[in-house]
C-alpha cells in the first residue's frame, strides 16, 4: 500500500474558502441557499462553508443533513450498478423556493448525489439545486457534474481517495491510496 498525500490543511482551508466566494458569486450572496451535507463527512464541509459564509457576507445560511449509503456495508465489494440508500434526512428549513447546494467529500459515480436529488425534492420544490465537492476523482455512470470543485484528481478504479476531516478524524488531509 502506498499513500500520497495530495491535500494537507492550508490547502482545504483555501479551497474551501475559493468554494464560498464562487458560491456567494454564482448566487448573488447567500440569500435563498441551503447547505446539506452528505454524511459523513459532507457535514462539516457544509459547515465550514457556512462559516466562511458568514465571515464573508454575514448571513447565516441554514444547514440539512442527508445520510445516503450504499445498501452493502463492504465498500470494496460494491459492484458497479450498486444503488446507494438514503437512511436518514434531517433537513428543517421548508426547501420550497430556496437554492439548495449539496455538499460531499468525494464525487466518483455520481450514484449518492441522485439519490441525494431525489430526497430533496421529496421534501419541497427548490428554485435548484447545486453541488459543491471536495475531490471529483472521476469515473461518473451519470450525467452530473459539481458546480464547485476543491480539487479534480484523477484516480484509477483500484485508487481510493482518503479524505480525513479534523472534526472526525483529528486530521485534515486528502492522500490517495494505491493497493
Ligand atoms: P464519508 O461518509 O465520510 O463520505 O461511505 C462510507 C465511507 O467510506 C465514506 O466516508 C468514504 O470516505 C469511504 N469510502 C471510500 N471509498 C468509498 C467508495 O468507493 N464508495 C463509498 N460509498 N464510500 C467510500
Ligand atoms: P458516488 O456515489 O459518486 O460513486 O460516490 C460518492 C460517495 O461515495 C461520497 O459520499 C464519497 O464519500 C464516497 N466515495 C466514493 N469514492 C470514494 C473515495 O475514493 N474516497 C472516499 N473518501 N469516498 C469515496
Ligand atoms: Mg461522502
Amino acid at each position: 500500500e502506498k499513500k500520497n498525500v495530495l491535500l494537507d490543511d492550508a490547502t482545504i482551508n483555501r479551497s474551501l474558502t475559493r468554494i464560498a466566494h464562487e458560491i456567494l458569486e454564482k448566487n448573488k450572496g447567500g440569500v435563498d441557499l441551503v447547505l446539506v451535507g452528505i454524511k459523513t463527512r459532507g457535514v462539516p464541509l457544509a459547515q465550514r462553508l457556512q462559516e466562511k459564509i458568514k465571515q464573508i457576507e454575514g448571513i447565516n445560511v441554514p444547514i440539512g443533513e442527508l445520510d445516503i449509503t450504499l445498501y452493502r456495508d463492504d465498500l470494496q465489494k460494491a459492484v458497479h450498478g450498486d444503488e446507494p440508500e438514503i437512511k436518514e434526512t434531517n433537513i428543517e428549513t421548508d426547501l420550497t423556493g430556496k437554492k439548495v447546494i449539496l455538499v460531499d467529500d468525494v464525487l466518483y459515480t455520481g450514484r449518492t448525489v441522485r439519490a441525494a436529488m431525489d430526497a430533496v425534492m421529496d421534501l419541497g420544490r427548490p428554485a435548484a439545486i447545486q453541488l459543491a465537492i471536495l475531490i471529483d476523482r472521476g469515473h461518473r455512470e451519470l450525467p452530473i457534474r459539481a458546480d464547485y470543485v476543491g480539487k479534480n484528481i484523477p484516480t484509477s478504479e483500484q485508487e481510493v481517495v482518503f479524505v480525513r476531516l479534523q472534526e472526525v478524524d483529528q486530521i485534515d488531509e486528502v492522500a490517495l491510496y494505491k493497493n
